[in-house]
């Protein structure tokens, strides 16, 4: 017997604005949520001082039946950089340990970082096209390297879980950074 929930649902997707109607949940990240997470504390602490910039975006819709759940969810990376760090989501593993997730990147370039709990680390080159599967285990977060806005879809299990607290507490090995005006990796001093 089904219920009201398990019905098909369609949302339509504007590949040239990088935005899905309808959207249930709209969310913001600003500088202020992910000041963790920048390795130039003093870059972070004088742009705060005079405003405190949006990082990202997501447009999030839970589809939700009385059997399981599954999440759409469109992220807007602004591009931009902190210090010399560039605009990257928060990044976090799945409280689940058998939980994988997809993410597509339709707009824009850049990095999908992704490390185990054991410190094993790759860095996926995006461009729009890409779509990139994230095995369970591996943390994840997005880097935005070019000058435009970069725009992915992610669909995962709501039951997966966000965990943070290992990207807060030592984050990726690797820092992204702009050196002469190119995007390189730099050895993160916390994983030393
Ligand atoms: C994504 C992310 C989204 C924002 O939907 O939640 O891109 O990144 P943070 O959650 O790291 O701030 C996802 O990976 N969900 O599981
Ligand atoms: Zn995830």
């Amino acid at each position: 017997m089904l219920n009201e929930n398990d019905y098909p649902i369609s949302v339509q997707f504007d590949f040239a604005a990088g935005t899905f109607d309808p959207v249930l949940i709209r969310d913001d990240r600003r500088l202020s949520d992910l000041r963790m997470m920048y390795r130039d504390k003093d870059a972070v602490k004088r742009t705060l001082s005079c405003e405190d910039p949006l990082i990202y975006e997501l447009w999030y819709y839970p589809f939700e039946t009385s059997k399981s759940d599954m999440a759409l969810g469109v992220t807007r990376l602004l591009p931009g950089k902190i210090g010399d760090e560039y605009h990257m989501t928060k990044g976090h593993i799945h409280e689940r340990d058998d939980q994988p997730e997809i993410y597509f990147c339709i707009k824009g370039a850049g990095y999908l970082l992704l490390q185990t709990s054991d410190g094993e680390f790759r860095a996926e080159p995006w461009q729009a096209g890409t779509i990139s599967h994230i095995p369970p285990m591996w943390a994840h977060r997005v880097v935005n390297t070019a000058d435009e806005m970069l725009v992915f879809v992610a669909s995962y299990h709501l039951s997966a879980g966000h965990d943070y607290r290992p990207i807060v507490d030592k984050g990726f090995r690797k820092l992204v950074v702009e050196r002469d005006g190119k995007p390189t990796f730099l050895a993160s001093p916390r994983w030393e």
